[in-house]
């Protein structure tokens, strides 16, 4: 890990996309919540894998098949190492977080989720963190549950939790980092409290892997949940990380090639974990991107990273409330790398299509937290979400532009 603090606008030079001008200007990107860029690393590996070692994994005994597999095993390895899981067993790659909650809520839910549960969320949830649950209480009659969130800077309220947390609590599945309100939830101690009370927990850390260090074994959780494409590597490859314990208990989620010991015409048995919930010919080049994403990540240290998204979206937040009519949701300090606003009367679309003619990449909307917004009080928000090559003088270019927005609706 790098001792002193990163030159952050030299990383730039890994990323070819950035450097172009979008409606005539410099491109700004700030959409990261929705997804990062890639770095060249990153897509040199995919080119060099199809272009030197493509084959499917875990059957060929040829040397090609050999390579594939010895990368995509060795990204299974190189996970578990990124988040301390205890063995390389506990990883099962996904699509993704959306994936990872639905394998969970399927498989493992069908099976140990009865009518008399609670299933335990919380209001800040992305909808990938609520509607495979709702389909889980639709299937089994278990109940939702919501952890309610403060009125004025939108954090969990913590001190509910103890009524909340009933023995029926089967299930408390959280958010890390809130992709709407820049929460950072303490997900070790609400995982601490959810252990005692006997019950399993699952963490969403879809903006939280590839921004800080995230220790499993530390944070006490039984199931975590990432989502690979917003931590520089590719779309379509993540991973959900289980207790080889309650992996062991937790019956397919799909069924097809690889997942099986033997298959009879009326009766299959089961592969090992991971094996058994990874059907089918996977995603190959995904986890060789992820692999090098990790350690292009890990070289720079995601305390360090952490640290800079933490800067910048407090350095935003703040210039954001000295302009007149600016509207912010999530906490005024201690906010991951981004900011939600609204400005006066005008319409987060808006606010987000003018952005963009002056060459600056924001999202405005729902963010897949409809639940949220109707607790806010508002339909969608606009949103700027940061990483680690981004500077402050893009913040200063957004506030240029937020300006320029708020002229334009002669505000
Ligand atoms: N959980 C959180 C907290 C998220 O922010 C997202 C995606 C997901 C789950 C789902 O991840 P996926 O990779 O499976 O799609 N969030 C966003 C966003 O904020 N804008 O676009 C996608």
């Amino acid at each position: 890990m790098a001792s002193s603090t990163p030159d952050w606008s030299a990383f730039r030079r890994d990323f070819p996309i950035l450097n172009q001008q979008v409606h005539g200007h410099p491109l700004v990107y700030f959409d990261n919540a929705a997804t990062s860029q890639k770095p060249r690393q990153v897509i040199d590996a995919l080119v060099k894998y199809y272009e030197h070692d493509n084959a499917n994994v875990h059957r060929g005994i040829h040397e090609l098949s050999n390579r594939a597999t010895n990368a995509y095993e060795g990204a299974r390895k190189r996970a578990a190492q990124f988040i301390n899981a205890a063995s390389a067993d506990e990883i099962v790659f996904t699509r993704g977080t959306t994936e990872a909650i639905n394998l969970v809520a399927t498989a493992w839910g069908n099976k140990f989720v009865k009518e008399s549960d609670v299933i335990l969320l919380t209001e800040m949830e992305h909808h990938s963190n609520i509607v495979p649950w709702q389909l889980l209480a639709e299937r089994t009659g278990a109940k939702l549950r919501y952890l309610p969130i403060t009125e004025d800077e939108h954090l969990l309220d913590l001190p509910k939790l103890d009524e909340l947390l009933t023995p029926e609590v089967k299930i408390f599945s959280m958010v890390h980092i809130s992709n709407a309100l820049g929460v950072v939830n303490p997900v070790a101690e609400l995982c601490a409290r959810a252990r005692k009370n006997g019950t399993v927990t699952l963490v969403d850390a879809a903006q939280s892997a590839g921004h800080c260090p995230l220790d499993v074994q530390e944070i006490g959780c039984d199931f975590l949940a990432v989502s690979g494409h917003k931590m520089c590597a590719p779309t379509g490859i993540g991973f959900l990380h289980g207790r080889a314990e309650i992996l062991d208990q937790t019956p397919p989620y799909h069924g097809g090639g690889e997942m099986i010991a033997t298959v009879d015409y009326f009766k299959s048995t089961w592969n090992k974990i991971p094996h058994k919930f990874e059907a089918g010919t996977p995603d190959i080049s995904g986890p060789i991107g992820l692999h090098v994403a990790m350690d292009y990540l890990d070289a720079i240290g995601r305390d360090k990273l952490f640290q800079h998204d933490q800067e910048l979206s407090q350095y935003a937040y703040d210039r954001l409330a000295e302009v007149s009519g600016t509207r912010l949701f999530g906490p005024k300090a201690g906010r991951a790398g981004l900011v939600s606003f609204l400005l006066d009367d005008v319409h987060a679309h808006d606010v987000v299509t003018i952005a963009d003619r002056f060459g600056v990449a924001l999202r405005g909307g729902h963010h897949c937290t409809q639940p949220l917004m109707k607790k806010l009080g508002v339909p969608s928000t606009a949103r700027a979400s940061f990483y680690f090559y981004n500077t402050t003088d893009e913040v200063d270019r957004l506030i240029e532009v937020v300006h320029e927005i708020k002229k334009f609706f002669g505000n």
